[in-house]
């Protein structure tokens, strides 16, 4: 089961620290960075973390290559006067003290003029350590009364459900899926985006266990399993309901378990008579004897684990299929055992005091600033809602390149009355609509604090070299414009430590001892008896204490409070019309060798991914004469972009897969795939939608050269 636990050589002018990887990724490894004359030299995993085992992903295992690239901001910029914002733009060289200065003067500029909510903070998960994340930060624009930002790009419809349906972000222990008899992969591209549980279910796999991939995409997961289901997107709900109905209907359920500890059964047993497996079988186009089969087999298994990614909901229906999914391991009991259940995160066994990182409290009494969803960034911007965003603050993420709706986001971007900063490590395409732009740290050059979303275990990561050129650190940056600000309060003159100690100081038995000094000696385990088998007696966080079938919260809510399939909005039943106009139905998943747009302007990864493409069916593509190696027009009433064509059966015919995030410019016409996406919300969490997203393909009639 080991990958590679071989101990490295170290040269004798080499230095090795633990660094941890800060990226948005369940994994959050433990990297070993050598250092030869204070550079970062070479990574490697560390072979002592129970999940790292020794080996890192396509992306990282030459980190340097990012620390050091021709792309890094090495010293604060500032936009020259009477360039126009977007590419192209020319930035002179500022010193900090007056990059601040021009901060804090717009800032109270937007202040006096608009009040503190035209203030917004832009920022996602850059980083997931939680000094750099979310403190100083929190604190600066809590204390301003800003507009706060509701961070919901990512993972938010599945997080909802979770919580609805099991009280929070849990799951199995990864460290127990070898146990399990079947293993599901259901909407998660592991072998790209999250590889190190795959040696555990490998060695479930070698022990007997058949393992099911769930996915639209024949994506590179696709070789590690026994089976693919190449379900139609946004009908995995329709598909966990009708197993649900297998499973009852043939009394392959747990009764005591259904007795004891869920909530709402005899609605279950009722509700999913509507999905018979024929039924589902038209909506998802799978068999009906797949899915029957698939049922019986899940039930039988002792037990299963259900690894689910955040594929599924990305959709309009997506909290709805996660909450589907999610009830599976109650109804048959397989959280009664070591390896069973499901898990989409594992983040909330870590306890962290947030209160005491981001300090709402500081809020100024009698102010509510509103909140803005950040996948309605483009609207925000354009909207002359009361007050109008006046100054953006960009930091820990890319907006340009990312966000839903890009024609939108940049067309906001570029309005000649805002004012925009961006913190960044590189020059990206935000920092093209930037006034000033300040350069950030890696988690080799600062100090944080590490939970993981898919393993348990914390750890503290400490600087392996010094800042390159000029960046600083988040959490420094904002301290100096809280200085310029004026604002005095004892929050601001927190170091790293302090808010490390604050964070761990949340309590509870499973964060026992697990202090600054611990951390140090290396990566921490929350105390759990092992094998740790969470709900193998119910416990959990849900209003009833059981998993909630039904939820009298959700009602309150004015959502169905059972589960349901609805089409997604862009879909042949969810929108027929717009289906004849736009008859393809357009997933833009991870790709291999970037990581959502961070690694996109190495030329390792770019070589790596070759070009900008899009999967299409034989007969998609025959119907269009496209072939293989052909330039295709995209496009759709929100934008177009040209990819490349690759065609094959790595997707079902009515479906098309592009991998992201290239770089707008690097681009052939210098247009990001998400001026195709839609800024349309989740069911629930408010989350982004990304693959749902139907449009048109044509073969292009200019034949573009494209070179880097
Ligand atoms: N290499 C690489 N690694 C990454 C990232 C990256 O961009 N590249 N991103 C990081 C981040 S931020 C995240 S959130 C995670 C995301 O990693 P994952 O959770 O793996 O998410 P995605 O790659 O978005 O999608 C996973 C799979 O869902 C499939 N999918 C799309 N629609 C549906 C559907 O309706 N039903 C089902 N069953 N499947 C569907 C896609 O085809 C894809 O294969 O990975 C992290 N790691
Ligand atoms: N079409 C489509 N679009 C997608 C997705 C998709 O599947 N399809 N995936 C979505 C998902 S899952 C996510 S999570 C989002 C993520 O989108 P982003 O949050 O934008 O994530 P990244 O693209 O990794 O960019 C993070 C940026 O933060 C910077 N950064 C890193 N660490 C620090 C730091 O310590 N300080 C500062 N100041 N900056 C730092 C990095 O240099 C990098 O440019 O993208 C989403 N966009
Ligand atoms: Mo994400």
């Amino acid at each position: 089961m080991t990958a590679t636990t071989t101990r490295p050589i170290i040269p004798l002018q080499q230095t090795v620290h633990k660094v941890v990887c800060p990226h948005d990724c369940p994994d959050t490894c433990s990297m070993l960075a050598y250092v030869e004359d204070g550079r970062v030299v070479r990574v490697g995993g560390d072979p002592d973390h129970p999940l790292t085992q020794g080996f890192l992903c396509a992306k990282t295992n030459r980190y340097y290559e990012r620390i050091y690239s021709p792309d890094r901001v090495l010293y604060p910029m500032r936009r020259k006067v009477g360039s126009p914002k977007g590419p192209g733009s020319e930035f002179e060289r500022v010193n900090w003290d007056e990059a601040i200065a021009v901060i804090v003067a717009n800032f109270q500029r937007v202040i006096a003029e608009d009040g503190p909510q035209a203030v917004l903070p832009y920022s996602y998960a850059g980083t997931m350590g939680i000094v750099n994340y979310g403190s100083m930060d929190n604190r600066l624009f809590h204390r301003m009364g800003a507009s706060l930002l509701d961070r919901t790009i990512c993972s938010s419809a599945g997080e909802a459900a979770m919580k609805y349906t099991i009280g929070g972000n849990y799951g199995y222990d990864p460290e127990e899926v070898t146990k399990a008899e079947m293993v599901i992969i259901w909407g998660a591209n592991m072998a790209s985006t999250h590889p190190h549980s795959i040696p555990f279910i490998k060695e479930a796999q070698r022990r007997g266990a058949r393992v099911v991939l769930i996915d639209p995409h024949r994506s590179r997961s696709a070789s590690l399993s026994d089976q693919l289901i190449m379900l139609r997107p946004g009908t995995d709900a329709a598909f966990a309901l009708a197993m649900m109905n297998v499973i009852i209907n043939e009394r392959l359920y747990d009764e005591e378990y259904v007795d004891n500890y869920t909530h709402g059964f005899e609605q279950l047993r009722e509700r999913v008579q509507e999905y018979p497996p024929e039924r589902a079988a038209q909506i998802t186009g799978i068999e009906t004897e797949v899915i029957t089969e698939l049922a019986r087999a899940y039930a039988a298994a002792k037990p299963a684990a259900i690894r689910l990614g955040y594929g599924m909901q990305r959709h309009t229906n997506g909290g709805m299929g996660v909450r589907a999914v999610y009830m599976l391991p109650a109804l048959v009991g397989h959280w009664r055992y070591a390896g069973g259940g499901t898990l989409l995160s594992t983040g909330n066994f870590v306890k962290i005091n947030w209160n005491a990182v981001e300090r709402p409290d500081l809020i100024p009494a009698g102010q509510h600033p509103r909140t803005i969803n950040m996948n309605e960034l483009g609207e925000a911007l354009l909207t002359t809602a009361n007050p109008p965003v006046k100054a953006l603050y960009v930091y820990n993420c890319n907006p340009a390149s990312v966000t839903p709706d890009q024609g939108k986001v940049l067309q906001g971007l570029r309005r000649d009355d805002l004012f925009v900063a961006v913190h960044e490590q590189l020059w990206t395409d935000t920092t093209d609509y930037a006034d000033i732009v300040m350069p950030a740290t890696t988690s080799f050059e600062h100090t944080d604090l590490y939970r993981a979303y898919g393993h348990l275990y914390v750890q503290l990561s400490e600087p392996a070299i010094a800042p390159v050129g000029e960046s600083k650190p988040n959490i420094e940056v904002f301290r100096l414009i809280a200085q310029g600000m004026g604002y005095t309060d004892s929050a601001f003159d927190d170091d790293e430590r302090t808010i490390i100690e604050q964070a761990l100081s949340a309590g509870g038995a499973q964060m026992e001892g697990i202090t600054w000094d611990k951390l140090k000696q290396g990566p921490q385990r929350i105390r759990t008896p092992r094998p740790f088998i969470p709900f193998g007696r119910g416990g959990f966080a849900t209003p009833s204490g059981k998993v909630e079938f039904y939820s009298e919260q959700m009602a309150a809510d004015g959502l169905d409070p059972l589960p349901n399939y609805t089409p997604i909005a862009e879909s042949p039943d969810g929108s027929p019309e717009l289906h004849q106009r736009y008859p393809l139905n357009l997933i833009s998943p991870a790709a291999h060798h970037f990581l959502n747009s961070s690694f996109s302007n190495l030329e390792r990864s770019q070589k790596g991914e070759v070009e900008p493409t899009i999967e299409l069916s034989a007969a998609d593509a025959a119907v269009r004469g496209i072939v293989t190696g052909d330039w295709c027009r995209v496009f759709n009433d929100r934008g177009e972009v040209r990819l490349r064509a690759k065609v094959g059966d790595t997707v079902r015919p009515g479906v098309a897969c592009t991998l992201t995030l290239w770089w707008t410019r690097d681009t052939p016409d210098h247009t990001g795939i998400n001026v195709l996406t839609s800024d349309r919300l989740t069911d629930m969490g408010g989350g982004a939608t990304f693959h749902t997203n139907l449009v048109q393909v044509e073969k292009a009639s200019l034949v573009l050269s494209f070179e880097f």
